[in-house]
């Protein structure tokens, strides 16, 4: 009971009633400090859900398996669990919150008996700076607190800065107890797949979570808290916690420029906040990958905190070419989730830049009791989980900006959305207006990917990127950032949207990508200079071919003129199914953003 003398007392007394409540063997409080972590990494490949990397290879690095049936966010058992069904939103899932109390508390009930529950105090951004906010999780999976020591700031100095009766978010996470036994899993990777439950209650700052033990399911600093709930609190309080990277570019004057962008889970984001420059004399830093809280400033400028302290990205595809500051970041101190192990003790994944090494071991084969396949989205079966995940520290990434940890955070120029969308949206425009670019932002939409359970390559609309992780009414939140367009004093940002996923008739991408991407980063760059070319067009300003510095690039003229091409026919298609989409959001979605949809189709001129 020691731990008790570093909690305040509305903190011990929350913690005593969930011990109670979970009935774990023991307590323990996590301190952050590395001899805690080698600890609790040594305890887990005792259980059998770690197995080290080879100390050669993959310095201080692990691999664990996850139960197959646990291996995404799973939005369908989600909810935001508001006192009003309308303040959730048609977005999202909704039960009164006494009835969920009650459910979950039943489900809560024991679960954590046979286990240590750990007290994990955390600062999402630097602590101490204003716009971060404190969090503290109890949870029942080690696993879960040595990621979020790579991914938060933990421990100690948290816990100072709480003070004595200081505010802190309540994340409760257990992995519950399955009701069925899932064989080995039962000890390396518990779970209980049939009653998972991801709730939010926005109005007492607080998270459940039951019977996941994975990614943004159980590590609920991210998407619950630094998204869900604090989208909802930024709305009170007039700020924006945003599914946003941030990037910085300096240009060969040395001037350096800060973009934010939004693009739906396991589009590029990471590799456009990791970009590797293609340009003399243009660099390109990283400030954060996933999530952006921002706020103006006395200045009347844009200012954005990278929330995270580390990377949870998605594995498979990641490469040299790719993305190489990613690959550097996993050089060492990494945990790996569901990728491939080498017989020399390295990891592997579709699309790394080389061959699996004979006697590969699949990530659900490996270490699994009975070796089952689990057949993946019906094609042959990869040997990575197309989910699969590495936990990366921001601190060990070589592009990682100088000012990522600046309390006051960065300001931004320009905000950037993005999708994948192999036909109609060109490789760039610049929206008319701040409501056109929240017109934009509201409408995004990307063919699915296997960040979330589900369908993969359906189109799907994702505004701003956050149709999964926006914490309330999704009507709200456009007005919510519509407003900003009328507020006195403000240097909004410019807004864009790219598409680097465009197909050509022979279905192949279009647009080089990767680090070419700098190119179009750089026409942004100079717009907001006020030095580059825009063509007026209907969906917004783009550059004309010559605008795009092409140096090097071994793009031919045609290719590039049909990145940038806009069918009229395919932006009408375009605007029935925005349409359809914003009427089905209710009676909410403001008027301002069918005005935008209005003027599209005038800009776009008769049938
Ligand atoms: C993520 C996601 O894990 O968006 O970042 O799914
Ligand atoms: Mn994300």
């Amino acid at each position: 009971m020691d731990y008790l003398k570093f909690l305040h007392a509305g903190l011990a007394a929350w913690v005593k009633e969930t011990a109670e409540l979970c009935q774990p063997d023991k307590v323990e409080l996590f301190d952050g400090e590395d001899a805690s972590y080698g600890r609790l990494c040594a305890l887990l490949i005792e259980s059998g859900t770690f197995r080290k990397l080879s100390q050669e290879l993959r310095p201080n690095s692990f691999l664990a398996e996850s139960d197959p049936a646990d291996t995404a966010r799973v939005e369908e058992r989600t909810f935001i669990c508001s006192r009003e069904k309308d303040e959730a939103g048609p977005t999202n899932n909704w039960v009164e919150p006494q009835t969920m109390k009650a459910r979950m508390k039943s489900l809560f009930a024991g679960s954590m008996s046979g286990r240590t529950m750990y007290v994990v105090p955390y600062s999402m951004g630097p602590v101490g700076s204003s716009i971060a906010r404190i969090g503290v999780e109890l949870t029942d999976s080690a696993y879960v607190v040595v990621n979020m020591r790579a991914m938060t700031r933990t421990g100690l100095p948290v816990l100072k800065t709480l003070g004595k009766s200081g505010e802190f978010v309540r994340c409760l996470h257990s992995c519950g107890h399955s009701e069925k036994s899932r064989g080995k899993y039962d000890k390396t990777w518990p779970c209980d797949p049939e009653r998972m439950a991801i709730v939010h209650f926005p109005e007492e700052r607080m998270v459940w979570s039951y019977g996941s033990g994975y990614g943004g399911n159980a590590l609920l600093n991210k998407k619950c808290f630094a998204l869900r709930l604090a989208s909802d609190r930024a709305r009170d309080e007039v700020w924006l916690a945003e599914h946003m990277m941030i990037v910085g570019v300096t240009n060969p004057e040395e001037k350096r420029r800060y973009f934010a962008g939004a693009f739906p889970s396991a589009c590029g984001k990471t590799n456009l906040a990791m970009l590797q420059s293609c340009l003399p004399g243009w660099k390109v830093e990283t400030v954060g990958d996933d999530i952006a809280w921002m706020r103006f400033g006395g200045d009347g400028r844009l200012y954005a905190i990278n929330a995270e302290a580390g990377f949870f990205g998605v594995a498979p595809y990641t490469s040299a070419k790719s993305n190489f500051n990613a690959m550097r970041c996993m050089d060492k101190d990494t945990i790996f989730t569901n990728v491939a192990l080498t017989p020399q003790g390295d990891v592997w994944w579709e699309g790394i830049g080389w061959d699996a090494p004979e006697g590969t071991i699949g990530w659900d084969q490996g270490m699994a009791a009975d070796g089952q396949a689990v057949p993946v989205l019906g094609q042959a079966k990869p040997l990575a989980h197309p989910n699969s995940r590495f936990t990366a520290r921001a601190s060990n990434c070589p592009s990682i900006d100088a000012n990522w940890d600046n309390p006051t955070g960065v300001p931004i120029s320009g905000i950037i959305f993005g999708g994948r969308r192999s036909t109609t949206v060109p490789l760039v425009y610049e929206a008319r207006s701040w409501s056109h670019g929240v017109f934009v932002g509201s409408t995004l939409s990307s063919e699915t990917t296997a960040a979330a359970a589900g369908q993969v390559g359906k189109l799907r609309r994702d505004p701003f990127a956050m149709l999964p992780f926006c914490g309330y009414n999704i009507g709200d939140y456009f007005a919510h950032w519509l407003s900003f367009g009328n507020m006195q004093g403000l240097q909004l940002p410019r807004i864009y949207q790219v598409n680097w996923f465009r197909k050509g008739e022979d279905g192949k991408f279009l647009w080089p990508g990767y680090s070419n991407n700098l190119r179009v980063l750089k026409w942004m760059f100079e717009r907001c200079e006020g030095s580059a070319g825009g063509v007026d067009t209907p969906v917004g300003f783009m550059p004309s071919p010559g605008d795009i510095d092409t140096e090097g690039l071994g793009l031919s003229p045609e290719k590039l003129e049909k990145c940038l091409e806009i069918h009229k026919e395919d932006w009408m298609t375009e605007v029935a199914l925005i349409r359809t989409f914003l009427l089905g959001l209710g009676d909410r979605v403001p008027n301002r953003l069918f005005k935008e949809l209005a003027y599209l189709v005038e800009r776009l001129g008769p049938r």
